[in-house]
């Protein structure tokens, strides 16, 4: 009989091998019927399943919302600079991408780490940013450069105003914001930001669904899923910079030697 060839790959998410392409199981031709979107794709090819629309629309709101903040952030600007270094469109988009991290757009899967940690061990806002403090740790999800007290984030209160209103729980929004309460009164700046936001929503999204269990939620938050939101999203603010670039004609960048420090 035949002989099976040594697996190379192991694959779960799309077969390719049928009349059409299926997502977690879900055909093509299915997938074009009604009102589904780029959100239903994610839930198939990210999470495995099928999400109610509330939820395919939550993740759609996450993708257009951060799609892009403006020329001045860093993966914006490396994008730009790269652009005009006369780069290809995948150079400037990946050197735009390269930035997120930690500090930018890179912090909603350590929100969700740590948000989940603190209040799923039912600690009090001020011992848990305290802790933070003790151990050198910045809140992931909290801060931002613009934004404040009295300037808040848009996208934050938009994302707030839906989950509140659609979402069956928001046991983790509810504890970011009394995060944010707290580190308010040490600094304006300390906001609940986009990343904390979609964090500590994405839990809340997780866990209301009951279309996942405890260990999936685990798996999901330890894997870390959630900073692709961010990834996808300023794909595309971003591919728009590299373009505007061209258009514009937008010759190398120099940075002035007036805004550089030059020191010993
Ligand atoms: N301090 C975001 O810092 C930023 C603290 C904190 C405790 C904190 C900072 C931070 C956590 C990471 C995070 C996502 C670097 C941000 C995004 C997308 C974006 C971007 C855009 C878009 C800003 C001054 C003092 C120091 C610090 C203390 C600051 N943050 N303490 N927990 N989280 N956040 N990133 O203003 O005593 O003086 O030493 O790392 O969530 O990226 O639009 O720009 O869509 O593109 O530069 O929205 O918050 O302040 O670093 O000078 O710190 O505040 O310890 O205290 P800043 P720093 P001290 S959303």
């Amino acid at each position: 009989g035949k002989v099976r060839v040594p697996t190379n790959i192991v694959s779960s998410i799309c077969d390719d091998r049928g009349e059409e392409p299926t997502y977690a199981g879900v055909d093509m031709s299915t997938l074009m019927v009604g009102d589904r979107g780029v959100g239903d794709v994610i839930a198939l090819l990210w999470f495995k399943r099928q999400l109610p629309k509330y939820a395919t629309r939550f993740i759609e709101m996450c993708v257009m919302l951060c799609a892009d903040h403006g020329p001045c952030v860093s993966g914006a600007h490396n994008t730009i600079v790269t652009s005009r270094a006369g780069k290809d469109l995948v150079s400037s988009l990946v050197s735009g991408l390269l930035t997120i991290g930690p500090r930018f757009g890179g912090a909603i899967d350590d929100a969700a780490r740590y948000f989940k940690d603190a209040a799923d061990r039912r600690l009090e806002p001020d011992e848990f940013v305290e802790d933070m403090k003790k151990q050198g740790i910045r809140v992931p999800g909290i801060g931002h450069r613009i934004k404040s007290k009295d300037n808040k984030d848009k996208r934050v209160e938009l994302l707030q105003k839906y989950a509140s209103k659609y979402f069956p729980s928001t046991k983790y929004l509810q504890y970011a914001c009394r995060v944010e309460q707290y580190t308010l009164t040490k600094q304006a700046n300390l906001v609940l930001n986009v990343d904390g936001c979609i964090g500590a929503l994405f839990l809340d999204l997780l866990n209301s669904t009951s279309l996942f269990t405890q260990a999936e939620i685990e798996d999901i938050v330890k894997i870390g899923y959630l900073n692709g939101l961010f990834v996808l999203a300023r794909s595309i603010g971003l591919i728009g910079h590299a373009l505007d670039q061209k258009r514009l004609q937008q010759g190398l960048y120099r940075h002035p030697w007036d805004m550089v420090l030059y020191t010993k």
